[in-house]
Formats: C-alpha cells, structure tokens, sequence
C-alpha cells in the first residue's frame, strides 16, 4: 500500500529546488518510485538534471516538453511509452501568468493575458492528461496544483484565480473521463510557498505574513508537505478518491 517500488510517475513543472515540483519528486523517490522528469525549454535542463543527481538512483528520464505546444506533448509522451512501456502517475505542476497582471484589478486583465494563463495553467492538465492515459495502461493517478485564489478573491491572484478556477474544474470533467480506465485525478490545493513563480504574485510577503498569523496551524506549508501528500495521491492509499481538492494549507480555507 506505501510502497511505489516498481511505479514510474511523471513530474512536470521542477524549475529549481524551491519547485513544489521537486518537493513531490522526492517525496515520490523516497517511496521507491523511478522518476521522468519533464521541463519547458533547454534553460531548465541542466538545472532539472542537477537536482536529479542528487537522488540515489540514476534510471531518472529527462524531456522538453513546453506545454504550450501540442505536437510536444504528444511527442513527449509517446518518447515516454517506447521508453518506458508504462507510467503510474503524473504531477503537474505549471502555472503562467504575465507579472504585471498579478498585481492591480483583476478587471484590467489583458485578452492575451487571460487566455495564456488559462492555456498555461489550465487546459494543459486536459492536454497531458489525454497523453499520458495511452501510457497508463494499468491505471494510475494524475495530481495537479491549485490555489485558493481560484474558489474566492484573492488580492493580487487575479487572472491566475480566474485559471485555477478552471483548473479545478478541468480536473473534475478529466477525473469524470478517466476514471473507466482507472485513472483517478485530484487537485491539491497548496498554502503559499516561495517559489519562483510565487515571486511573480504581488505583495507575497503579506500573504506569507498572514499564514503565520492566522492559519491554525500558525505557519506556511512546505514542499515537503505537499509532496507527502501528492505521495498519498499518487498510492494506493487513497485508491477511493478523484476529482477532490485537498488542501495542505495549514488549515486556512476553513477561514471566514
Ligand atoms: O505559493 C505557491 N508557490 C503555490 C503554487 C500555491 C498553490 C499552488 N501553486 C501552484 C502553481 O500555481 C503551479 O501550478 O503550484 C504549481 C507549481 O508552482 P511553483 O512550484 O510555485 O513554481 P515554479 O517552481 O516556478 O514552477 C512552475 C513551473 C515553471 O517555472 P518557470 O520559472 O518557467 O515559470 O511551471 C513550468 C515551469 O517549469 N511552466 C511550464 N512548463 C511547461 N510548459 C510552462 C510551459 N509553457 N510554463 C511554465
């Protein structure tokens, strides 16, 4: 039930260490997993194959795969299944926004800036998902990551809120599709953590500051803890459950 010896998952989305990305990449590695790393353009690379090398096992699997881009996704996931036969799993975890439209009134967001979010960071879990179901021919578990922001205002998400609400509901209609085929899909919804892509949202720091002074449990949630549970998600142990949103945010949604 624990161990994922002998499971191969797909991560997408490790940009650097801080990457919620790579706290599920080792949490799944701890378990037992092999690991098939996928990442946007060449710039990540060697940062991507760098943080790799630092797991105790060297039978991890490196692509490009800008989800952006069709013909990649399909390419990649077909490289995936001849080199690998089968998968058990698959994190996603991108998210794009313009900078300048994660600060200000949500009102002012641009056509361009709002369908590339939803592009980047919504319709990609439908596009990987209808991939990489031709390699999990024996069932299997599809996480993706969402954010308050998408259920109710969140100063500042803007645009972004707007696209993990569709999000979540793109892994609701795909977790409906899939599961026929055992496949299950579930949401976690993550405190904030200082990310790369975090830096982009304004005033951060104050949303940081008001974990710490509100949630139950009194501080920010870390990689490590989201990754345990993208570990359960990804584990036999929660085989009854899809198209939920599990929050690992120190308790705050439960917050007026
Ligand atoms: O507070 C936070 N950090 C939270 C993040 C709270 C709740 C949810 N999340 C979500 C994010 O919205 C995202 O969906 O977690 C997911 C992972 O985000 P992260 O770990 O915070 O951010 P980061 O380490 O920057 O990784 C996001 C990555 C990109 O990094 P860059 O620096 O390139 O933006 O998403 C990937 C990329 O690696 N990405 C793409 N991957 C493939 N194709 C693309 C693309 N077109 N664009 C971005």
């Amino acid at each position: 039930n624990f161990s994922l010896e002998g499971k191969t998952y797909v991560v997408m989305g490790v940009a650097n260490r801080r990457s919620i990305a790579w706290g599920i990449a080792q949490a799944l590695h701890d378990a037992g997993a092999r690991l098939i790393f996928t990442y946007a353009n060449e710039r990540f690379e060697k940062p991507v194959r760098d943080l790799a090398k630092t797991l105790d096992r060297d039978d991890s699997l490196f692509y490009e795969c800008d989800v952006t881009d069709d013909d990649a996704i399909n390419t990649t996931f077909e490289n995936i299944k001849n080199d690998v036969g089968v998968i058990h799993g698959l994190a996603h975890c991108i998210a794009f926004a313009n900078r300048d439209e994660l600060k200000g009134e949500f009102i002012d967001t641009s056509r361009d800036g709002f369908l590339l979010a939803h592009n980047i960071s919504a319709f990609s879990l439908a596009a990987v998902s209808r991939a990489a179901k031709d390699v999990m021919t024996e069932g299997g578990s599809i996480v993706t990551l969402t954010y308050l922001g998408g259920e109710r205002v969140v100063e500042n998400y803007n645009v972004m809120g707007v696209a993990k609400a569709s999000l979540d509901a793109t892994m609701k209609y795909a977790a409906n599709d899939l599961g026929k085929y055992g496949i299950r899909v579930n949401a976690i919804s993550a405190g904030p953590i200082r990310t790369l892509s975090a830096k982009g949202v304004g005033d951060f720091n104050s949303i940081l500051q008001e974990i710490s002074e509100r949630a139950p449990l009194r501080k920010p949630v870390t990689q490590e803890e989201v990754g345990d549970v993208a570990y359960f998600l990804m584990s036999n142990l929660s085989r009854g459950m899809t198209g939920e949103i599990l929050h690992v945010d120190s308790g705050y949604s439960i917050l007026g």
